[in-house]
């Protein structure tokens, strides 16, 4: 049996298209669940859409739509983008399917008969744009305290669930569980939050306001808080309570994916929902920092939206995934500028990797005929050797603490020595002194190609293909196992093939 990983994206909302920001976030949990499978695991990666809340019954209205025709067309541009950047998700879970809908209907039951939700007023303050109620005392005059918007003034029937009776529990779990929240000062924030005491929390809205969403099981008047909807999706889609299997083969989840927006949502609420439907609570929560541009929030008002299609179109879906995991490390904000992504593609991918594939070949073509040759001295295989040993456990440590960056640091560390290695060695002289040394050399290189592109395949699929497929390599790539994959394993006698450049020069 695989030791199974199960990894889940947030689920993005679909009143709007998806820009680089969600991309990030789907982009970093593909290059984990890749990885995983490349070490032998059993992967199940989620992503899907929120389609539930008044965000989308408001933005149905001002297109004169109904909710579900607009989720189902805007649905489309989420799956489009995902297939576009090559994205593994096993599964894609939409908040308007039966199989969720049951769940979460079956949860608030359950908890309303355990007397954990229980029926209330509420009094406060409303943001729309953030679906999100807050108290007078959190707000400056009547402006949402997230995005600033003015808050709408609400008083209705509510189910509240009581999280309150919850925040002992939850506060020795992350006393016990000091890696519950990635990064560690993420952790803090919550530590303190929770410190902070939690109060109750409104889980349903009267269907007279909102009527997009998933009725209340037990009272026809109310429809169930977009966000107590949307967190389910993370069980709903193993089949909790249906498909028993597959559930407690993945629950809980190794890594939940998100951006620091929503992480009182994940690492406060969800918890306290799991504690009292006694589920086990996730391992890992894993917030990553922001996107902005030229230091702005992206907004459709401000103009700046940077559109996913945009990027690819200048450079390609393998330098659009590579930038935005090796430019900003994973846990800070980082800036998008188009000048910052053609640097890293001239320098790190066209320069560097792709100039190492075309000047191997191009020699191996030259002086072998395109033939790998058998060899048996090969100059200075220890240092590769040493290198290539190290590579695993540093990248499965760097990929553990979602070190993105560093992890592709490391995989170029390799690629810089291999640079190096032409340098010192000089072919083109060994050509005519020493052949038996170029063989070794030659050999030599597209063995640190073979063994580089599997380790590049999580984070740029297409060229690591490209690669391999040059190299003339026959077995498949994505079955390999970076735990059996090291040096001198390279078929002699096979031929390669150059192919185009694998990043051409940008026009
Ligand atoms: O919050 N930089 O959905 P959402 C980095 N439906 N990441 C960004 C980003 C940016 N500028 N903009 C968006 C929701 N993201 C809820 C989630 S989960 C049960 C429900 C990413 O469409 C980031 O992962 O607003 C953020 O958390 C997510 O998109 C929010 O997507």
């Amino acid at each position: 049996m695989k030791p199974t990983f199960y990894i889940t994206t947030p689920i993005y909302y679909v009143n709007d298209k998806p820009h680089i920001g969600h991309s990030y976030t789907s982009i970093a949990c593909d290059v984990l669940a890749r990885f995983k499978r490349l070490t032998g695991y059993q992967v199940y990666f989620l992503t899907g859409t929120d389609e539930h809340g008044q965000k989308v019954a408001q933005a149905a209205k001002a297109q004169n739509q109904e909710p579900q025709a607009l989720v189902d067309l805007n649905v489309q541009t989420y799956q489009n983008l995902w297939t576009a950047l090559e994205i593994s998700n096993d599964d894609f879970i939409r908040t308007t399917e039966l199989r969720h809908k049951e769940v979460v209907q079956a949860m608030f039951a359950e908890l309303y008969k355990k007397g954990d939700i229980y029926p209330g007023q509420y009094e406060g303050w409303y943001c729309v744009p953030c679906e999100t109620f807050w108290l007078e005392s959190q707000s400056e005059k009547g402006l949402c305290p997230d995005c600033g918007r003015a808050l709408e003034k609400v008083s209705e029937k509510t189910y509240f669930f009581k999280m309150s009776k919850y925040e002992k529990p939850l506060l020795e779990y992350l006393e016990k569980h000091p890696d519950f929240v990635h990064p560690h000062g993420r952790y803090n924030e919550i530590m303190s939050l929770v410190k902070g005491g939690l109060k109750d929390l409104s889980v349903s809205r009267s269907k007279a306001r909102i009527s997009w969403g998933i009725p209340c099981p037990f009272d026809p008047d109310q429809v169930i808080y977009v966000w107590f909807d949307a967190l389910i999706n993370y069980v709903s889609a193993l089949g909790y309570k249906k498909h028993q299997d597959l559930f407690n083969r993945f629950w809980p989840a190794d890594v939940q994916m998100i951006g620091k927006d929503i992480l009182k949502f994940h690492a406060v609420i969800w918890p306290t929902m799991l504690l009292a439907l006694e589920v086990s609570l996730p391992q890992k929560i894993v917030a990553h920092g922001w996107w902005t541009v030229a230091g702005q929030k992206m907004s459709k008002s401000k103009g700046n939206v940077v559109d996913p299609y945009a990027i690819i179109a200048k450079v390609g879906v393998d330098a659009y995934r590579y930038f935005l995991l090796r430019e900003a490390p994973f846990g800070l904000d980082g800036d998008f500028s188009e000048a910052a992504l053609i640097v890293r593609y001239q320098a790190d991918l066209a320069n560097n990797l792709g100039n190492l594939v075309n000047r191997t070949l191009t020699m191996l073509e030259k002086y072998f005929a395109g033939v790998v040759p058998q060899v048996d001295f090969v100059p200075h295989v220890e240092k590769f050797k040493k290198l290539v040993t190290g590579l695993l456990p540093a990248i499965e440590r760097k990929l553990a603490a979602a070190a993105f960056s560093q992890a592709l640091e490391s995989i170029w560390s390799l690629i810089d020595q291999a640079n190096k290695y032409i340098e010192e060695e000089a072919p083109w002289k060994l050509a005519k002194s020493d052949p038996a040394r170029l063989a070794g050399v030659l050999y030599t290189l597209v063995d640190v190609l073979r063994v580089a592109a599997v380790y590049i395949y999580p984070f740029m699929p297409g060229s690591a293909l490209k690669i391999w497929e040059q190299l003339g390599l026959t077995e498949s790539l994505p079955a390999a196992n970076l735990n059996t994959v090291t040096l001198g394993q390279f078929p002699p006698g096979t031929k390669v093939q150059k192919g185009v450049p694998l990043f051409p020069k940008l026009v």
